[in-house]
């Protein structure tokens, strides 16, 4: 049991190098911006924040009132520390400049999806908010600042609103989770040093999509169905809770494969999920936590974004799960 370290404290205790006073500075703000979407959620339909707007956002989705409120809480709360010259939302179609004047410290571009699994906030299912903060070569970024390729992310993370409010997140020095006691509203060190086991009996997945799924996952979830009497010699159980927060942090903490692979209904748009602000973040929190992360032919770290909300297939979690999946898609690439 940690001796309840403040994360204030453990970012002053841990952090360093070229990035530390902006690491400190900017993740406190996006903890006290996850509180505020915590107290927003909490609230839920008691605020009558739980209907849909008359807006599409760039996803071509239809806009929930909390997506709108949750950004504007994000992008507003995080201005405040000095570092950030650029934003990218799940929200907004465009990137947001940041004034020089609000960015005097240092410069840094934060990309973010507010309120990921909004489809889920009024029927009381968990939802989350993931960021990724990248180095800016500009104190006056343009788009093509922010398309990098995820090994070039210095922090990843995640707040998970919860049966309790969690933030996890990493610098690249393995993968920390924080509780929120909603007392003294303040995140406390409850989960150093996550790994994921590099087995796993459980795979999350949407299985209404198989008929239009490729041969290599219709393969391996056919095998994962099959259990002990099939190739695997084992039983599975499988999740899908539609909020990939909620899906990662759980094969955080007992293992597990995530998969929205590719299929041929999404082929058009290259995938369900957001490279930028959903597939690099977490796939920066799995490798640091000892699983993988691919798209089925490339380790997704390694993909040169080409679009701000580009999609990609995602397939991460257990390593030696991923492995077999890397394997049946035929190609090693990485
Ligand atoms: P489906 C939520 O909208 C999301 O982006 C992820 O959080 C989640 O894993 C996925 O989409 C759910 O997609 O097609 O099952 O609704």
């Amino acid at each position: 049991m940690t001796e309840n370290i403040k994360f204030s404290d453990y970012l002053s205790a841990h952090m360093h190098g070229e990035h530390r006073t902006a690491l400190i500075g900017m993740l406190n703000d996006i903890t006290v911006a996850c509180k505020k979407i915590a107290i927003a959620i909490d609230s839920g339909a008691l605020e009558g924040n739980m209907h849909s707007l008359n807006t599409e956002n760039v996803q071509g989705e239809v806009q929930k009132a909390l997506d709108v409120i949750t950004h504007e809480i994000f992008s507003e709360t995080t201005l405040t520390s000095g570092f950030v010259v650029g934003m990218a939302s799940e929200e907004m179609e465009n990137i947001i400049e940041v004034d020089e004047a609000l960015a005097p410290n240092g410069q840094y571009l934060l990309l973010f999806d507010p309120l990921d699994g909004s489809s889920n906030v009024n029927v009381n299912i968990s939802v989350g908010t993931i960021f990724s903060i990248l180095k800016s070569p500009l104190a006056r970024p343009t788009l093509k600042d922010f398309l990098q390729p995820g090994t070039q992310q210095i922090c990843a993370g995640y707040a998970l609103y919860g049966t309790s409010t969690m933030f996890v997140f990493t610098t690249g020095e393995g993968v920390h989770g924080f509780t929120l006691d909603n007392e003294l509203g303040e995140f406390f060190l409850t989960h150093p040093h996550m790994k994921v086991q590099e087995d796993t009996q459980e795979f999350a997945i949407n299985m209404s999509n198989y008929r239009f799924w490729q041969a290599p996952v219709q393969r391996y979830i056919d095998e994962c169905l099959q259990g002990e009497e099939g190739d695997r010699e084992k039983d599975f159980n499988m999740r899908w809770v539609a909020s990939m927060v909620a899906e990662i942090h759980r094969i955080l903490v007992r293992g597990g494969v995530f998969m929205y692979p590719m299929d041929s209904k999404i082929k058009k748009q290259g995938g369900k999920l957001r490279l930028m602000y959903e597939a690099n973040p977490m796939s920066m929190i799995m490798e640091q936590a000892g699983g993988l992360s691919t798209t089925g032919s490339m380790r997704i770290l390694e993909v040169v974004p080409n679009a701000l909300h580009q999609r990609v297939p995602v397939m991460m979690g257990s390593k030696h799960e991923i492995e077999r999946i890397i394997a049946y898609h035929g190609k090693t690439k990485r």
